[in-house]
């Protein structure tokens, strides 16, 4: 065993002799010549074992099966008719008659992404255009619709095999909401549902920000400070006041029972509970969320939470397992970008490998950016060879991939804010046809050329690109739930990862192995020769073929090779295909 598989059966002992073999071995040095793929003896590769990864339960479910579509309702699409029609601003009847472009249900890649969840920005009434400061946790944003459409939108999604997630923000809400408002009286029964201070405690937050704020109550005392960590707008819930849990415990079971969501995205979840000037990740907030797992798991068994934890990998995993389903991989989703912009392959497996060993089994929810990132092809200087290596590189790994609205056409953005979050381009026509009226913020200016409209009609477009692998996905269990293993690169740039295929046992109670999934990218600006790749474990059975399953290229797609097999049925010193060009990648499957 001198690789690294995560999955099933690890245990340390392996783990120990893989070392003492690691060491026995010399592997070939980084940025070695590449191998020749007609070379006579194939040289083993051996990569070095990783720590143990984490022994927390694995919380594997239906979303360890499902690509997820982020959704931000206000610039999705503005219903042409009913209650919210043509007023600019995108609408539950907009999201609901644009479904079909998420999953027809059709399993078809020519005429839908195939997403199975989605996750939707804040939809409680709130009076900014962001809605992460709601003033009402029972009520849709008005400007959205009703709790009626909510309802239906939610239906016609199940209708489809679309699951859906919505942001929770339980850590602060609006200076206006009224339990709020009533609290800055110290008699109120809400007064201590927030944190105050009698004097400016005047200590700053983790970014260096201004967190306590000043207001004068009611009657006549001198003024108070109240904590609020992201702004004077948005004052912090006190969680050590037992009624607050026990009214978030209502929020939580009214949207999964009265409104039928089957999940939650817990925002800026690792500030919830403070420790005076220690103002994250405290065992506070670790032991809350215990609770709220035990709570949400007790209203719906299959209820889903991942978590926004803006930290380092390890940090990130240590609220996967009893507290949240999952957590985005901030980590990942950096190196993924900037392995990709500069060519570094290195950066990329490396990265990989911790996440790996930080967090339990295929919990780690993957993403290239989100509401609050650039855009990926902003990143990427408007490079789509880099956007479409992207995809693919994020669709092999495990884990559960999101995928921000508009990035499977290249949508661009870039701060502030607002610029991030712009118009769906569905189409050249006014508006990118978001909307027959002025929209509330107005597309990016490249809509007449980027749209989905004028993707759909091309088979190489990013958007059919996004298709096929999302439908790829969803109909290989080792994309979705196979073991991982990353093979330390032998030429510069070019990444190589193996998914094992996910045992099963047919009729007759015999054990069989799926496809093995190797992913091959070349992250570098020239055409590169494959290097070969070892890897033990894999069971392949000696009548196995090599075949290309899917690539960032149109045409021509390259060939592969004879198969090299040892008696064991592992791979061994097998180049999958002889060369890659620059910046391309191939899914090759072994079956
Ligand atoms: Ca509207
Ligand atoms: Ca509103
Ligand atoms: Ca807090």
């Amino acid at each position: 065993m001198n690789t690294r598989i995560h999955g099933a059966g690890r245990c340390a002992c392996l783990l120990i002799a893989a070392a003492l073999l690691a060491g026995l071995l010399a592997a070939p040095a980084r940025g070695q010549a590449t191998i020749n793929p007609e070379a006579a003896t194939p040289t083993p590769m051996v990569t070095t074992p990783a720590p143990s990864a984490g022994t927390r339960k694995s919380p594997t479910g239906w979303w360890t099966d499902a690509v997820f579509y982020q959704v931000f309702v206000r610039s999705f699409n503005d219903s042409r008719t009913g209650a919210k029609a043509n007023d600019g601003i995108g609408d539950i009847q907009g999201l609901i008659d644009k479904l079909d472009y998420l999953n027809d249900g059709k399993n078809n890649p020519a005429t839908s992404m195939g997403v199975k969840a989605i996750w939707l920005l804040p939809m409680s009434e709130s009076p900014t255009y962001h809605g992460y400061d709601t003033t009402d946790y029972f009520k849709v944003e008005s400007d959205y619709g009703t709790n009626e459409d909510f309802k239906r939108l939610v239906d016609e999604c199940h209708k489809r095999g679309i699951r859906v997630v919505i942001d929770l923000v339980l850590n602060h809400h609006s200076d206006k909401h009224e339990w709020f408002t009533r609290a800055i009286d110290p008699k109120s029964p809400y007064h201590d549902w927030y944190i105050w201070n009698d004097k400016d405690p005047a200590w700053k937050g983790p970014w260096n920000q201004k967190v306590w704020h000043r207001v004068n109550p009611p009657s006549g005392k001198n003024s108070l400070f109240y904590y609020g960590i992201f702004s004077s707008r948005m004052p912090d819930l006190n969680f050590r006041n037992a009624d607050v849990t026990k009214q978030m415990d209502e929020v939580v079971r009214f949207w999964l029972e009265d409104m039928r969501v089957d999940g939650f995205r817990l925002d800026a979840i690792r500030h919830l509970i403070e420790d005076g000037k220690v103002q994250e990740n405290t065992p506070g907030t670790h032991a809350w969320l215990k609770q709220f797992n035990a709570k949400y798991k007790a209203i719906k068994g299959d209820a889903f939470a991942v978590g926004e934890v803006w930290a380092g990998s390890e940090e990130i995993a240590s609220y996967v397992g009893d507290e949240l389903d999952s957590c985005f991989e901030f980590e990942l989703s950096s190196a993924i970008i900037k392995g990709i912009k500069d060519g570094n392959s290195d950066l990329i497996g490396k990265q990989i490998k911790r996440t790996l060993a930080a967090f339990p089994e295929l919990s780690q929810s993957t993403f290239l950016a989100n509401h609050d990132q650039t855009r990926s092809l902003t990143q990427f200087g408007g490079n789509l060879e880099m956007a479409r290596l992207g995809a693919m590189i994020q669709f092999t790994l495990p884990g559960v991939p999101f995928v921000y609205y508009g990035e499977e056409i290249g949508m661009l953005g870039d701060k502030p804010d607002e610029k991030l979050r712009t118009p769906m381009q569905w189409t050249a026509e006014k508006s990118g046809s978001f909307s027959d009226a002025k929209a509330w913020q107005p597309p990016q200016a490249d809509f007449r050329r980027i749209n989905v409209k004028k993707q759909e009609g091309e088979s190489g477009s990013l958007l059919n690109l996004y298709r096929r692998l999302i439908h790829a996905r969803n109909d290989s269990p080792t994309l979705r739930r196979g073991a991982t293993q990353v093979i330390d690169s032998q030429a510069p740039g070019v990444l190589t990862i193996v998914r094992r295929g996910v045992k099963t046992k047919d009729a007759q109670g015999l054990e069989k192995s799926g496809p093995t999934i190797i992913g091959v990218f070349n992250l570098s600006d020239k055409e590169v020769v494959v290097p070969s790749v070892t890897s033990k474990g894999l069971q392949i059975p000696a009548s196995a073929k090599a075949s290309i399953l899917a690539s960032t290229m149109e045409s021509p797609l390259p060939s592969t090779t004879d198969l090299r097999l040892d008696a064991e049925g592992n791979l061994w010193g097998w180049a999958p295909v002889s060369r890659l060009p620059a910046r391309s990648g191939v899914w090759i499957e072994v079956k």
